[in-house]
């Protein structure tokens, strides 16, 4: 058994890898000459790292033939819904190219397609009104930002590809999901990076923060990854699935709960109007009784564990002593 991880560098990449390696499944994985592979420095003698820019349609031949892969799943994009506003073409360009790319590779692979996860996000349901919460797959799309129209063209290319060449495809939602090695342009990681430098003596303590009315629906990425290798194993062809908690917290209260962890008292929290975007989405909350009908899955992991385990990883990194 063969998985093909593209962006395996990136944060879920490196969860998912370690998940596959402990399967022992053979891990084949996509990089870039310029990718920081700090993520699987781990477990980097124990998989196969082709070079590879999705965005390339030669590149990504030569990918899906070397790999020859049973799975594929594809992590790989431009995954940050605030730089998105800023690149809004490159965003769209490279979410949507590389899976395209990736699936007329596939086509003419020849021999049986792999079974291939459609990665797409909460942020594809955008305006989401009261009265529609918790969010199940069947909620109109209404995005907000070029990262979820980029995401929704990855979803609806997923089912397009499904019905018109029959190609073994799952479309997976993962609403916001967080863990060790999370990137820190992302709220809750450059919250906990924020406290660990504080604790560390490394700058004052002031913490700066965008719009923490937001209320998101929160899992630990090692439930997630789970889910996304349950579905590739036992999901419906041309499904979509949420996969979340059905619980909501809001943004105040991720940055509380870090706070209340540290020992450092006296934490000023100033709002940075660089950090707020045009256009927010106030309240994802899923719905995940479909995921759980069909393969049995559901996160297991307590945000709580999951917002320590953060915070430990930051303290490692800049020092700071571990709790
Ligand atoms: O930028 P790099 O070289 O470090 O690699 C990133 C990779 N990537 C690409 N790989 C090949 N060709 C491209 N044109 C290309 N552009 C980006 O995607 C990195 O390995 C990965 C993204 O990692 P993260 O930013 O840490 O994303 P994360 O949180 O792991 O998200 C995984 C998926 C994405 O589809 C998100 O939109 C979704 O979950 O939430």
């Amino acid at each position: 058994m063969r998985v093909l991880i593209t962006g395996i560098t990136g944060f879920v990449g490196s969860h998912l890898a370690e998940y596959a390696l402990a399967r022992g499944v053979e891990v084949y994985g996509s990089s870039r000459w310029r990718s920081k592979t700090e993520n699987i420095d781990h477990v980097r003698d124990r998989i196969h790292l082709i070079e590879s820019d999705l965005r390339d349609l030669s590149s990504v031949q030569h990918l899906i033939s070397v790999s020859s892969p049973d799975f594929v799943v594809h992590l790989a994009a431009q995954s940050y819904v605030l730089a998105s506003w800023h690149t809004p073409a490159e965003t769209l360009i490279t979410n949507t190219i590389s899976q395209v790319n990736l699936l007329e590779a596939i086509r003419s692979h020849g021999g049986p397609p792999p079974r291939f996860l459609v990665i797409g996000s909460s942020e594809e349901y955008g305006l989401v009104y009261d009265d529609e919460l918790p969010i199940r797959e069947t909620n109109p799309l209404r995005p907000l930002s070029p990262y979820a129209v980029s995401k929704v063209t990855q979803d609806l290319m997923g089912y397009q590809y499904f019905k018109s060449y029959g190609l073994p495809i799952i479309r997976a939602r993962a609403f916001n999901h967080e863990g060790p090695r999370r990137g820190d342009v992302f709220v809750t990681s450059n919250f906990a990076r924020q406290i660990a430098e504080i604790e560390a003596g490394r700058c004052e303590p002031v913490i700066s923060v965008g719009n923490l009315k937001a209320r998101r629906d929160y899992s630990d990425v090692r439930d997630i990854v789970r889910g996304y290798w349950q579905l590739l194993e036992n999901g419906e062809l041309g499904e979509v699935y949420n996969l979340c908690c059905g619980r909501a917290w809001a943004i105040q209260d991720v940055l509380e709960f870090l706070l209340g962890e540290s020992p450092a008292r006296s934490i000023t929290v100033r709002q940075d109007p660089a950090r707020l975007r045009p256009s927010d989405v106030p309240a994802l909350v899923g719905d995940n009784s479909k995921i759980r009908a069909a393969v049995g899955w559901q996160p297991n992991i307590p945000f709580e564990q999951t917002l320590r385990d953060l915070l430990n990883y930051w303290r490692s990194r800049v020092g700071a002593p571990r709790a």
